[in-house]
């Protein structure tokens, strides 16, 4: 390329990276053939994979669960919550994909250890009483970090939050409604619903992500409105809208230096241990290896499956092809 050709090019990115900041502002969403620069597109494949490898992910702790519902009624509940994740993170990939990545790129990530998911779902679930605290905590949570994302700027991850906002709000309803049973139940099942609050509560404030002084991707990610509200904005919301909730079931909150702020009008809350959250960030989770052997084992396992889908996709086309003829 010629001297002339490069500052050409060189303008022509640069009126094209400012029409790009102009229509962020505007809050025209981008779409999936639209300039956008590079570091715009990277970004979102590392947050939008990363949901969904955490929506797969999230399957396991719950499916561990599934052939031992106490009722019908709550094996169809849960059933329909895990695959109802499973749906997420097609949308997730689907969406993710637009961006000139492909599926197989995407697993490989994961399979590797290059793509991180989320870090509560390397917690085990022991009892029943999980299944409750996933749903009212983690999937509260979950809630209150995705509806911001349902007005994120890149199209595709915007229409698909709102779909998955709606089924999140119906698995949080079904968690907390069975701590809710449990919580008014027999000692042994309130105490049931207790030990499952103290295990899930610290993790699923590690969940919204490092404090704002750590993170290093905010700060990008709001100017592109990829993330619309901190890591700190959110779980202090999660934590003014949890509190009532675990005293109507009469629950106790496992944190001594949990107490309402008059001034600020929300609650202030103790230290997260963040070295337990970077441990399991880096892999040294209490069910990190289990995870990850579940999720290679199904790529592995299924291989004989898209083998034979392809095979017969290819047998079909041979067969048109010669009608064509
Ligand atoms: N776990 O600079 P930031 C669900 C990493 S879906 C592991 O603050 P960012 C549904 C982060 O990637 C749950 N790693 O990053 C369900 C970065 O590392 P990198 C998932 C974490 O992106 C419910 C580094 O730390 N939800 O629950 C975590 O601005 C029940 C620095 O962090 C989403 O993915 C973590 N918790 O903010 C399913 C929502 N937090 O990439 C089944 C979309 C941070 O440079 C059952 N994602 N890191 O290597 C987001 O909103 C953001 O990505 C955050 C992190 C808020 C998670």
């Amino acid at each position: 390329m010629s001297e002339e050709q490069k500052n050409m090019e060189a303008e022509r990115s640069l009126s094209l990276e400012a029409q790009f900041e102009a229509r962020i502002a505007r809050d025209e969403k981008i779409e999936p053939k639209d300039w956008m620069p590079e570091k715009y597109r990277k970004t979102h494949i590392r947050q939008m994979s990363q949901h969904a490898h955490s929506e797969i992910v999230g399957m396991l702790p719950e499916g561990n669960w599934i052939t031992r519902a106490p009722s019908l009624r709550r094996k169809v509940a849960l059933l329909a919550k895990v695959q109802d994740e499973a749906g997420h993170g097609l949308y997730l990939y689907s969406a993710c994909e637009t961006l000139g990545i492909t599926r197989d790129e995407l697993y490989e990530q994961l399979h590797t250890g290059k793509a991180k998911y989320s870090s509560i779902f390397n917690y085990p679930t022991v009892t029943w009483a999980d299944m409750g605290a996933i749903g009212w905590l983690v999937d509260g949570a979950a809630i209150i970090n995705q509806v911001p994302l349902c007005n994120t700027s890149y199209g595709p991850y915007a229409r698909a939050m709102i779909r998955v906002c709606k089924e999140e709000s119906f698995h949080q309803r079904q968690g907390f409604e069975i701590m809710i049973k449990l919580a008014g139940g027999s000692p042994e099942q309130k105490e049931m619903a207790q030990d499952a609050l103290n295990r899930w509560w610290w993790p699923s404030l590690m969940m919204l992500g490092p404090t704002d002084a750590e993170s290093v991707h905010t700060e990008q990610s709001m100017k592109w409105k990829l993330k619309r509200k901190s890591n700190d904005d959110l779980r202090q919301q999660f934590i003014d809208q949890t509190v009532p909730q675990a005293e109507l079931i009469g629950l106790t909150i496992p944190d001594a230096d949990l107490k309402w702020n008059e001034e600020r009008g929300s609650y202030d809350f103790g230290d997260i241990n963040w070295d337990e959250f970077w441990q399991v960030v880096k892999g040294h989770g209490p069910c990190n290896k289990e995870r990850m052997n579940a999720r290679v084992g199904a790529w592995e396992g299924g291989e004989w499956v898209r083998d034979a889908a392809m095979a017969y996709a290819e047998k079909k086309e041979s067969r048109k092809n010669k009608k064509v003829v």
